[in-house]
């Protein structure tokens, strides 16, 4: 069913937490794709709806607050009206850019809590979790480190391993360590309010699996069914935190909403905001109504990590609430990487909006267009600087921008910028003019399908076209013996270039209204597209401006350069040593044991990579140590070399062998490791202290 058989539509984006800048990325996931449809639904004069704002609680903004030393309301300013002006300077055009920490979202998010509290739809449970005693403060998600249980990386969070990617609670961790104090959390008894996510499992599945198998992107719906799969569990709706939406209870005074319960519902605050500034009724966007066909269409546009939340969480919120609509799909975007690497905001391996403006001013189409041409819509896709410079060189300079120069450099040339037909249309103009029509369906099922780059492509090939009938027509060497058939080409080319014009308009709005103004024409709708009648005969054109000019190599060079530097000064931060870990007594010290031993012999532990076997001479026994080293030391190098061994370390059973002792090794930031030995030979068994 086409898109456009519906009325109305609720579009949204992912709102992005107000913690920092965007980046290409950002755009290329949530916010260029959703753009894209909006536009070409308002061209098609449907009723819609565009909302996004800055998701402004959770961990995600005290944490930076702590890191920059400010308060939350700083960090929340600051990057919202940043966020906010790079969205503005892109053309995203939402109808509202909001914000959740307005008044009318925590109104909003606290009347559906309730709601559902009251339904008894929440589990009320006790359970212990990490809390810190000098600053009162239960420790979630970030909150907390410690050593990962499956990898050993003793930096990981209370939420996650970065190192090995394994999703954790913060009482998974071994050796747990407030990031507060620094010190070792006591267990503390708490209460909190839980969805049971299980108990809408079938729900789920019918509405989902079954509904939604054929509209949905396959990376989206294998995500879904594979979360299905290993069963939902019932997931906390609260938390113990100082920033965020209050828990609207008597009994829960000093916690706050789950920053996932009340960002997706940010969505309907913005449309009520919205509704309230424009005289409209917010409700008929977002809820069910009498008649099933004036209900909205609700589309949220969204990165891959957000998928659970969209497809699952808050469709089971919306559910149990029970008046609203539901999601009609979800067409999220999987993660854009940047020269071979990961996007990273903590590594500075990004692409600043803001950068990119102050270095190419007023090229955001150009930007737009390179990440519309290699969105990752269906897997990850890449971003680098060359193949910017050759698309923008390549496709916008060399086609689009060249055609629509030469039809208006000869126009206004041979006959002072007025269009008119000539002799007849020959039954090549014709078969161009009818090609010319095909393309607005063409674009209009890609976008349907939420296929924007294919969109895209149908477009360039619009100007193609353009392009080859000028090529073929020559109109500059006709012009001498035949100037009746030179106005007749320069009108079917000015045609192509209204209908450019119009095509333009949802990906490229800056340069649709240059068109519009060289063409000297209003802009159009939609339905005008693939008409061959655009431009009446006697019509004068505008002036001619120049629409794009090519990167070059010391543009490309500029940014790989920066890139660079920023990869450099990373290296060089992670270079400096880790900060010390909190203080332990004399005692706690000299309890270690720790002596000079001799190897006497070592041998690589079958089926391991790392493992050598090492037998030592201790001065007090030959014992058996398993060491993980064999990635840098040859079994045969280091027989007859001293070492650190820790003699009273708990023995310990390693593939089969039981290890006695744990000889001590120096290690860098890289992994990379050496022994601790003495510089002159000394007797096994002398002690280290
Ligand atoms: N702020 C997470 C993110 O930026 C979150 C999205 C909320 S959408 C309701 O990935
Ligand atoms: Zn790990």
């Amino acid at each position: 069913m086409s898109i456009l058989s519906k009325n109305r539509f609720t579009i949204t984006s992912a709102l992005p937490y107000a913690n920092g800048p965007l980046h290409i990325g950002h755009l290329a996931g949530a916010y260029i794709p959703a753009d894209i449809f909006v536009r070409f639904l308002r061209l098609n004069n449907k009723e819609v709806v565009f909302v996004c704002g800055s998701d402004e609680h959770g961990a995600a903004i005290t944490i930076k607050a702590k890191k920059e030393g400010v308060t939350p309301r700083e960090i929340i300013d600051k990057y919202n009206k940043q966020i906010k002006d790079s969205f503005e300077d892109f053309g995203i055009d939402f109808d509202i850019y909001h914000r959740t920490s307005e008044q009318v979202h925590h109104e909003l998010s606290q009347e559906f809590f309730l709601n559902l509290y009251e339904k008894g739809e929440f589990i009320e449970k006790f359970s212990e979790q990490y809390y810190d005693e000098e600053f009162h403060q239960f420790l979630a998600d970030r909150y907390i480190v410690g050593t990962c249980p499956h990898c050993h990386n003793d930096g990981a969070y209370g939420d996650q391993c970065e190192k090995c990617g394994t999703s954790l609670n913060p009482t998974d961790l071994i050796n747990p360590k407030s990031t507060l104090s620094g010190k070792t959390p006591i267990l503390k008894e708490t209460k909190h309010w839980y969805l049971p996510l299980d108990k809408y499992q079938p729900w789920l599945e019918k509405w989902l699996i079954e509904g939604k198998r054929q509209e949905l992107k396959s990376n989206v719906f294998g995500q879904c069914q594979s979360w299905l799969k290993s069963g939902l569990q019932p997931r906390s709706m609260t938390r113990d935190l100082d920033w965020g939406v209050d828990v609207p209870l008597e009994e829960a005074k000093g916690k706050k909403l789950y920053v996932w319960l009340d960002a997706p519902i940010g969505y309907i605050s913005a449309t009520k905001q919205w509704a309230l500034d424009n005289g409209k009724d917010w409700e008929t966007y977002w809820k069910k109504q009498a008649n099933p066909a004036d209900e909205s269409t609700l589309i949220h546009f969204i990165g891959k990590d957000n998928i659970v939340f969209h497809c699952i969480i808050f469709p089971a919120i919306l559910h149990a609430h029970g008046e609203y609509i539901l999601p009609e799909n979800v067409p999220a975007n999987e993660f854009l990487n940047l020269e071979g690497d990961k996007l990273s905001t903590s590594r500075n391996h990004a692409v600043w909006l803001h950068d990119y403006l102050a270095e190419f001013p007023g090229k955001q189409d150009e930007l737009r267009y390179v990440l519309s041409s290699i969105l990752p819509e269906t897997s990850d896709s890449e971003f680098t600087w060359k193949d910017f410079q050759s698309r923008v060189n390549n496709e916008l300079v060399a086609i689009l921008g060249n055609f629509v120069n030469r039809v208006m450099v000869l126009s206004h040339k041979y006959f002072a910028g007025k269009v008119s037909l000539g002799s007849a249309l020959t039954t090549q103009d014709q078969s161009v003019l009818s090609e010319l029509a095909s393309f607005p369906k063409d674009i209009e099922q890609s976008i349907g399908q939420y296929r924007f780059r294919e969109a895209l492509s149908h477009f360039m090939n619009a100007a193609r076209l353009g392009n080859k009938y000028l090529a073929d027509e020559e109109p500059w060497k006709v012009y001498k013996e035949d100037q009746e058939r030179v106005k007749t080409v320069l009108y079917v080319a000015s045609q192509i270039v209204a209908n450019l014009a119009v095509l333009a308009q949802p990906f490229l709005p800056r340069t649709a209204t240059k068109l519009f103004a060289m063409l000297n024409l209003t802009a159009q709708s939609w339905d005008r597209a693939g008409l061959a009648t655009l431009i009446s005969e006697g019509h004068d054109l505008g002036e001619a401006v120049l629409l794009f000019e090519k990167i070059t190599d010391e543009q490309v060079a500029f940014q790989l350069e920066k890139l660079a530097n920023a990869k450099a000064q990373n290296a060089a931060n992670s270079a400096q040593a880790e900060p010390a870990k909190a203080n332990i007594s004399y005692d706690d010290f000299m309890k270690m044991d720790i002596r000079i031993g001799t190897i006497l012999e070592a041998e690589k532990v079958a089926k391991t990579k790392k493992l050598l076997k090492l037998k030592i001479d201790t001065g007090i026994d030959q014992r058996t140590v398993v060491s993980g080293i064999a990635e840098y030391f040859a079994p045969e190098d280091i027989v007859g070399k001293q070492v650190s061994i820790l003699v009273n370390l708990e023995p310990r059973e390693i593939k089969g062998i039981t290890s006695q002792g744990m000889i001590l090794m120096a290690e860098d930031a890289d992994g990379r490791l050496d022994f601790v030995h003495p510089t002159s030979a000394i007797k096994p068994g002398s002690s280290v202290r």
